[in-house]
């Protein structure tokens, strides 16, 4: 199994580049925020929970994203060439809760691909996405408390990683065929090792 994960801050491109990467390496693609995104549109219990935290800007409790990965991992782990998990893991306790769901099946996390952009870019682009996107957190307070978040929480993610020597840093500005080269570039390192 060839298994990714697509790391980096809000509107860095992480959804962007996946729709590119599962089509390039037949992968299933896996975005927490796409999944409590649907649960909200489903008006289930959990989309309702979640909510709360996602219009504020804040993570959603590390238990109620680790329970719908697992989720995931028994419905498609028999079916699939690997996984793409696009804002997963945003804590260091997901990342570990993530490593030991991949053990049990007897895989493990290939390369953590990290997209670098600037705090100023990320603004824009979500801004301008807020636009026309309908979502509630793309909005100019919301997307620094994400931003904030994401410095004080999901960094860390990046550490817990490179001490397993699975970080790649990625330059995430620039046109987007030029960064999916980028990714495919060291993807393709692996597959052919
Ligand atoms: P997500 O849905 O993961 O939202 P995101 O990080 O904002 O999106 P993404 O980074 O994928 O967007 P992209 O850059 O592709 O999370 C939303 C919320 O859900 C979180 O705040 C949190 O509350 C909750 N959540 C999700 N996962 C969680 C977890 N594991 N634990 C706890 N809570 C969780 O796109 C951004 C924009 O940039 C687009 O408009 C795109 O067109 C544009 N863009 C992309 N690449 C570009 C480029 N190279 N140049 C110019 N524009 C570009």
């Amino acid at each position: 199994m060839l298994n990714l994960i697509l790391f980096g801050p809000p509107g860095s491109g992480k959804g962007t580049q996946s729709a590119y990467l599962i089509e390039q390496y037949g992968l299933k693609h896996i975005s927490t925020g796409d999944l409590l995104r649907e649960e909200k549109a489903k008006g289930s219990a959990l989309g309702l929970e979640a909510q709360r935290y996602m219009e504020q800007g804040l993570l959603v409790p590390d238990e109620v994203v680790i329970g719908m990965i697992d989720a995931k991992l028994e419905e498609f782990a028999q079916k699939v060439n690997g996984f793409i998990f696009d804002g997963f893991p945003r804590t260091v306790a997901q990342a570990e809760a993530l490593d030991q769901l991949l053990n049990q099946k007897n895989a493990q996390i290939a390369k953590v691909l990290s997209l670098q952009v600037s705090e100023e870019e990320l603004m824009r682009r979500l801004l301008h996405r807020g636009l026309t996107s309908g979502r509630v957190d793309d909005n100019e307070e919301t997307i620094r408390k994400r931003i904030q978040e994401y410095y004080a929480k999901t960094m860390p993610v990046a550490e817990y990683y490179a001490q397993f020597n699975k970080l790649a840093n990625i330059n995430g500005e620039g046109n987007i065929e030029e960064i999916t080269d980028l990714l495919c570039a060291e993807v393709n390192e692996l597959t052919s090792r």
